[in-house]
């Protein structure tokens, strides 16, 4: 049995462990409940009794020493783990990829902050609508070609047939009809024509438009603050071009072009040698329209006006195909600047 111990003993001194695994063998080996130890704790009964008390204490002494063998190595194997995965903070560090916003959301934000400027505020509504709020509300005539499937995503949504709305006036009708003149706000939004897409035409777009209301609005009003617009987004230089058009709720109503802003007006490819380029849509608010919200238009007289923000950023930027705005390649979105 003393034999046994002492060989036992030398084992445990020559024992080499390096990882974890080893770790745990020599655990289950000598310290384990089937292990070495306890097995000639077991032999301890067949030990005379004159011998007992030394072969006793010669045994708990091994397993001190197993003990003591494995706490050690495992502290060791812990602090080994510890230094291999510190952290080195003199190295040099990864560079996180800054994003850009999108075109589109900065030149929204810059329509948004020139009409701020003047006292508009932004009103904002739902993307589905009802026909009174996108068409009947806007005086456009129940056989208008406007409602026609072809232009008009129309939806089924309850008992009520509803449609992705295909302008934003639908918001400013809401905006009448829950507040009394004056009023002077913008409805920045997306919105949804049924078109095929192309590089000139898309299923969905976003617009700008605007709406003032109050005693004695004029055309003169409308103009300068279409020409204030358009010098402070294509630069002091810019003029205003207004020709006369129809929208069903506008009466007078007008398109606007602005001095093209590579030529200056002289003629180039971009402007197709007409030195104009298209910006919008304005009108004087159609009586009906006010009637339609319960405000007088006897008292009261507005004006409107509508742009695309996807035009804007085009002739901003330059950018000759719609689709790029909504297919999320980077090498497209890195390139305008304006940050996060
Ligand atoms: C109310 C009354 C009238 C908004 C207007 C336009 C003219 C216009 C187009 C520009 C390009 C739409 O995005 S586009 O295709 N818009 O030409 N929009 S006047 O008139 C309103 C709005 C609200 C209550």
């Amino acid at each position: 049995m003393k034999e046994k111990i002492s060989a036992i003993e030398q084992e445990i001194t020559a024992e080499a462990i390096t990882n974890g695994e080893q770790l745990e063998q020599f655990r289950i080996k000598y310290l384990g409940s089937k292990g070495l130890i306890k097995a000639l704790f077991a032999d301890l009964k067949e030990v005379p009794n004159e011998q007992k008390r030394e072969v006793g204490q010669l045994l708990n002494g091994l397993r001190t020493k197993a003990q003591e063998k494995f706490d050690s190595q495992k502290e060791a194997l812990e602090n080994q783990d510890q230094e291999e995965h510190k952290l080195d903070v003199t190295r040099p560090g990864d560079a996180i990829e800054i994003g850009a916003r999108h075109p589109l959301s900065l030149v929204r934000s810059e329509i948004i902050e020139i009409f701020n400027r003047i006292g508009f505020s932004v009103s904002e509504g739902p993307e589905i609508e009802d026909d009174w709020h996108n068409f009947s509300a806007l005086n456009f005539p129940p056989e208008h070609p406007a409602r026609d499937m072809q232009d008009t995503f129309f939806i089924e949504k309850g008992e009520k047939e509803m449609a992705l709305r295909t302008h934003t006036s639908s918001v400013q009708v809401r905006v009448m009809e829950n507040s009394q003149p004056p009023i002077r706000t913008i409805s920045p939004g997306r919105v949804y024509r049924n078109e095929a897409i192309s590089a000139r035409a898309h299923c969905f777009f976003h617009q700008v438009e605007g709406l003032y209301i109050d005693k004695d609005v004029s055309f003169a009003d409308l103009k300068q603050t279409l020409l204030y617009f358009a010098k402070e987004m294509f630069g002091e230089k810019a003029h205003i071009r207004l020709r006369p058009s129809y929208f069903p709720f506008t009466e007078p109503s007008a398109e606007v072009d602005v001095s093209c802003t590579i030529c200056n007006g002289k003629g180039c490819n971009v402007c197709k040698y007409t030195g104009w380029l298209e910006i919008l849509g304005c009108g004087m608010v159609d009586p009906n329209v006010l009637e339609a919200s319960n405000i007088d238009s006897k008292e009261y007289t507005g004006f409107a006006f509508g742009m695309g923000v996807e035009r804007i950023a085009q002739l901003k930027y330059r950018v000759n195909d719609l689709r790029l705005y909504s297919e999320n390649d980077v090498r497209f979105l890195k390139q305008f600047t304006g940050g996060i």
